[in-house]
């Protein structure tokens, strides 16, 4: 049976329906429709999100791999051991894995705002892992950085992979940086995956595949948006767009409407004509001196960074 002293869950991001409907509403509403990212993570969304990072055109989570491969002894020196590692945005909670057996983190907090898939994570891996204490956090970070007392104050290194930060503006992310700046105590530091700029073709690619699994991802979006604001989407009427626009240096996706159309949830409506777009994501795309003076800015002092040989892609590590 479950040893509980070792392992807690603890629930914070308490689902206010309301507030949720309204947000999407006014999203929905807005001269140019919008949702934020996040909803793109129901249960089928976190999945396709793996199935994304097996996809041959899909490099970042490849090659951020290759580059925690490469470097492991180094990245695992400068950070240290017997952290209180915080993953946030902690999805299956594989990477975080990976970097156990050298870290020997004493505590291990990933925080992800979709609670059921994180808490079958953990499941699975304090079997792996009983020595380390499991504190699973279900909470949308994006609004605040404050912690249940339960997660150590102690060495707290927040670790953020997969350049999950690209979802931010650089102004957000630099809000972002600057929450979590304070949230560290003596010896705490950040460990931060940032995706790099590149030549459009590839980053187009990657975010429009071949097999239509992004495509899958961005549309079943609709699918999540019909039940958290009771909508009537038919995926069908709809088609994925993911591009790179050059000029604000990020990825978008969009969906865009194969025909005029109206969608309706209980208390309103909208009309959509033919080619117009529901903007879905921004993915931010940073130069290395770019990244590192956001988190000067913020407060961090001078990186630790690794990166693969054309440069694709970051591994930063930043002491408070
Ligand atoms: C999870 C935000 C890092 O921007 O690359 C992948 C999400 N969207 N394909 C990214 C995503 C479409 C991903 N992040």
């Amino acid at each position: 049976s479950p040893d509980l002293s070792h392992s807690d869950f603890i629930q914070l991001y308490r689902r206010d329906d309301e507030a949720i409907r309204a947000e999407l509403r006014a999203g929905m509403m807005a001269d140019r429709a919008m949702t934020s990212p996040k909803f793109l993570y129901d249960a089928l969304g976190s999945k396709l999100f793996e199935a994304i990072c097996e996809l041959p055109e899909y490099y970042p989570t490849r090659i951020e791999r290759a580059i925690f491969d490469t470097y492991l002894y180094d990245i695992a020196r400068s950070v240290g051991r017997g952290a209180t590692l915080i993953d946030l945005g902690a999805g299956n909670c594989a990477k975080a894995a990976y970097l156990f057996p050298l870290l020997q983190p004493l505590q291990y907090v990933p925080v992800d705002i979709s609670v059921d898939f994180l808490k079958d994570a953990v499941e699975a891996l304090r079997q792996r892992f009983p020595q380390i204490r499991m504190t699973g956090i279900g909470m949308d970070f994006s609004s605040t950085m404050e912690l249940p007392s339960a997660v150590r104050r102690e060495k707290r290194v927040f670790f953020y992979p997969g350049s999950s930060i690209g979802n931010f503006s650089p102004e957000d992310a630099g809000v972002l940086l600057g929450r979590i700046r304070d949230a560290c105590q003596t010896d705490s530091s950040l460990l931060i995956g940032v995706d790099l700029v590149k030549d459009k073709a590839v980053l187009d690619a990657a975010y429009d595949d071949a097999l239509g699994v992004t495509a899958s991802f961005n549309l079943n979006l609709l699918v999540h948006l019909n039940t958290l604001m009771g909508a009537d989407f038919n995926v069908r009427d709809w088609r994925h767009r993911g591009f790179f626009n050059e000029a604000e240096s990020r990825i978008e996706m969009h969906l865009e409407a194969r025909r005029d159309l109206t969608v309706h949830w209980p208390d309103g409506l909208r009309r959509f004509v033919e080619g117009e777009r529901i903007h879905t994501e921004n993915s931010y795309k940073y130069t290395q001196p770019g990244f590192q003076q956001l988190l000067e800015r913020t407060g961090f002092s001078a990186a630790q960074t690794w990166t693969d040989e054309r440069g694709w892609f970051m591994v930063c590590h930043a002491r408070a």
